[in-house]
């Protein structure tokens, strides 16, 4: 992935790890879990270069000098040509409440899966102008600071659109990528957003903005058509505001190496005789109202009541990492699952059986990785996932057949075909989809599963990251000769 001429300039919202005390009471570094940070650290962690984000752990900024710079993962057993620059940016709370809490997850995040109804709109322009503005702005200009020509900038998700325009106006010759890590919504529901052409503007000046699939992609040129930018269907670029760029699908891969290698020693025996069930169903997800846990708890309770012979046999765990824990309604939807959950557990499981295990927060990556090889089912059943890379995740961990029942409004069921899918609203199909799961013969699991590794497998983290630096360099000179030839004054009043 390392582009040859100079270092690699990571940017995103979330840090791929924060500072905080352990159970110990003792300052410890520990991974920030999350799709973002699966899909760049093993790339950062090898070729090096420098990683901008909001530092947000409680004991962050004891560990960064003066510039706010760390070396990570700061692990006991990692050596410095493993680690790579952490650059922590750090602004005022109420700021910080309006930029991510409030313009990115009750705005932006809302609208792009298609949940306008939880959108905050009334609030748009004060999220806009307190928040979401002047944080990108604080953003490019850390971007601007750590700038060496050569470099390879790469912008990540929702929260940072404003970036790569602000970056263009003080650098023009720039390399600038943008990976938005999220579906790309309908016009229907992006038009709803009042700054919507001041976000399309900021993207424009990326050199590449890349999406998991070309329906997003599709929809993200209706939008920019829209709002009257110049675009080329053939060719997928628009220009807008004197800047143009270019669009993509890039599908999200995981590093399957990894995890079809990991050793994880006996961790998934302890599993396995710890449920001391005959199937056991595991769903991952971070806490979030797009990844259907509530339907999805509805659905193993209703496969429970209709099946009595499966009882005692079969068991669920949900793993379920918390996330934007400072928003009422997360916290509103916490406390619906465990009651939920807590009051089926009381009327059906017994001294012995635990039909529901629920835990709320992470593990290290390796016992995740157990978790899902001691898991007979992987139960994946978001309402709407840019791609879910649990999905991926669970048929790389396993080298022994499995079966995966995919959400059809995942991402990544438009690759992973051979998976059981279903509409994750459907409570019923999903409960039906359980037990054919359970019950399907040998053969068909094993070829199911051969096609589902091949794939996973061949379009890997790898794979993706270097489709889209490869584009983006095309990308880059292509622009370079068009615009950046011309004096950067005479180009913006074009527009
Ligand atoms: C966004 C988009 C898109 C989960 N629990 C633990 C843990 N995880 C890791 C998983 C996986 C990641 O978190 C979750 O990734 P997803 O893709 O499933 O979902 P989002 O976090 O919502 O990610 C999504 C993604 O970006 C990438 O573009 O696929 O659609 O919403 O990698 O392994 N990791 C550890 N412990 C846990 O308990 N260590």
């Amino acid at each position: 992935m390392k582009d040859s001429d100079g270092k690699m300039i990571v940017v995103s919202n979330a840090e791929p790890y924060k500072h905080e005390e352990d159970e110990k009471g003792e300052l410890a570094c520990k991974e920030v879990e999350g799709g973002l940070t699966t899909a760049m650290n093993p790339q950062m962690r090898q070729s090096g270069g420098i990683w901008i984000a909001y530092g947000r752990g409680s004991h962050d900024f004891e560990v960064t000098d003066s510039r706010g710079k760390v070396s990570v993962p700061d692990f006991p057993d990692v050596s410095e040509k493993d680690q790579y620059e952490l650059k922590r940016l750090n602004f005022s709370d109420t700021q910080y409440e309006k930029f991510y809490r409030g313009y990115s997850n009750r705005i932006l995040w809302p609208i792009c899966h298609s949940f306008p109804t939880k959108a905050d709109l009334r609030k748009e322009r004060e999220y806009w102008g307190k928040g979401y503005l002047p944080s990108n702005k604080e953003y490019a200009r850390a971007v601007i600071k750590s700038y060496e020509p050569g470099d390879t900038i790469w912008i990540h998700d929702y929260h940072l659109a404003l970036v790569p325009k602000l970056v263009r106006n003080e650098i023009p010759e720039a390399k600038i990528g943008v990976f938005w890590h999220i579906p790309w919504p309908p016009w229907e529901n992006f038009g709803k957003i009042p700054h919507r052409n001041k976000l399309l503007e900021g993207l424009a000046a990326a050199d590449l903005i890349g999406l998991h699939l070309e329906k997003y992609a599709d929809n993200l040129l209706r939008c920019a058509d829209k709002i009257d930018a110049n675009v080329d269907r053939g060719s997928s670029r628009f220009k807008l505001a004197g800047e143009q760029t270019q669009v993509g699908a890039y599908p999200l891969g995981v590093d399957y190496d990894f995890f079809n290698g990991s050793t994880t020693g006996n961790q998934e025996e302890k599993i396995r005789e710890k449920y001391n069930s005959d199937h056991i169903i595991l769903g991952v997800d971070r806490q979030d109202y797009t990844k259907g846990i509530p339907e999805r708890i509805r659905s193993f309770e209703k496969f429970v009541r209709k099946n009595p012979d499966y009882r005692e046999k079969v068991t669920m765990v949900q793993r379920t990492p918390l996330s934007r824990t400072g928003i009422e309604e997360y916290q509103k939807e916490k406390s619906d699952i465990n009651h939920k959950v807590s009051e089926f557990n009381g009327k059906y499981g017994s001294h012995d059986w635990t039909p529901i295990n629920l835990f709320w927060g992470g593990v290290p990556q390796k016992e995740l990785i157990a978790e899902y090889r001691a898991a007979d089912i992987g139960l994946v059943t978001p309402g709407l996932d840019g791609m879910n890379l649990v999905a991926k995740e669970f048929i790389a961990a396993n080298e022994e057949p499995k079966v995966l029942i995919l959400s059809e409004f995942a991402g990544s069921s438009e690759q992973l075909d051979e998976a059981i899918q279903v509409n994750p609203y459907n409570t019923n199909e999903v409960a039906n989809a359980i037990k054919t799961a359970i019950e399907m013969p040998e053969e068909e699991k094993k070829s199911r599963w051969r096609k589902l590794r091949k794939k996973v497998k061949k379009e890997d983290l790898q794979d993706w990251a270097e489709n889209f630096i490869g584009d983006l360099e095309g990308a880059h000179q292509l622009h370079s000769m068009v615009n950046y030839t011309t004096p950067r004054k005479t180009r913006q009043t074009g527009g």
